[in-house]
């Protein structure tokens, strides 16, 4: 029988020797999901948030993270300002912050815009708004299915309002990944077109995907938005925003 021995690994001695501290860098990281990826089923089945979240999420992090490699200086600005500062960029990495500040930044919304159970509608300030500008829910929920159906190839579909002004509600669409507040518009609420969100369960019917998606739309949230519309765009980009939290 041999014996087994087992040698201390050396210890580096910095005795005497000045260390640098390290450099903090913010990697950026998906965010804490609520709810499990079965919660919003049927709605959502659960290996389509799986694949949502965790693959398409989870790449747009992490080419994000890659693109600013080389770039110290931009590492520690959140998600949102990179995307509505891309002539700030080095030409070199423009496009893939775009496509991928974008992809993180509107699936980190998408995310806290939906809850299990969400059956609530929409009050206060909110609610008085749509009234007004759309003539009731119905009528506004109508419109942003034909605005998400209509959308070509892959985008977002949002309800927005301008900021500082408190104007009018409107429905916009956005192509990509492009986000409401590259135009100054505060989104309220959104919901993803792209094929990938709704394949599984709805194929190629994304209007019934549109259709079904109100059962898990978590109102309160939408309404915490909208309280942010007397903000100027500065201070919606501000990192500590909890609008944009963890993007
Ligand atoms: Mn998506």
């Amino acid at each position: 029988m041999s014996e087994l021995t087992i040698q201390p690994v050396p210890q580096p001695v910095f005795e005497g020797v000045a260390i640098a501290a390290p450099i903090a860098i913010k990697k950026h990281q998906l965010p804490a999901l609520k709810y499990d990826y079965a919660a919003l089923e049927p709605t959502i089945d659960a290996r389509t948030m799986m694949l949502h979240f965790e693959k398409h999420h989870g790449a747009y992090v992490k080419k994000l993270n890659e693109a600013l490699e080389k770039f110290p200086d931009l590492q520690n600005k959140s998600a949102v300002w990179l995307l509505c500062h891309l002539d700030h960029l080095p030409t070199s990495i423009k496009t893939a912050v775009h496509n991928n500040a974008g992809g993180h930044v509107n699936h980190g919304l998408f995310w806290r815009a939906m809850k299990p159970c969400g059956r609530t509608e929409p009050t206060g300030a909110l609610r008085d708004a749509i009234n007004r500008d759309f003539g009731g829910l119905a009528e506004f929920k109508q419109v942003f299915e034909d605005e998400g159906a209509k959308v070509f190839g892959s985008g977002w579909v949002w309800l927005v309002c301008s900021l500082k002004n408190g104007a009018n509600l409107q429905v916009i669409t956005t192509t990509g990944h492009d986000n409401p507040l590259m135009q100054n518009l505060l989104p309220v609420l959104l919901n993803d077109v792209w094929e990938h969100a709704h394949y599984l369960s709805y194929e190629n019917r994304r209007p019934d995907y549109l259709k079904a998606w109100w059962a898990v739309v978590d109102w309160d949230q939408a309404s915490a938005n909208f309280e942010k519309r007397s903000q100027s765009v500065s201070e919606i980009l501000s990192a500590d925003n909890a609008l944009f939290l963890a993007t």
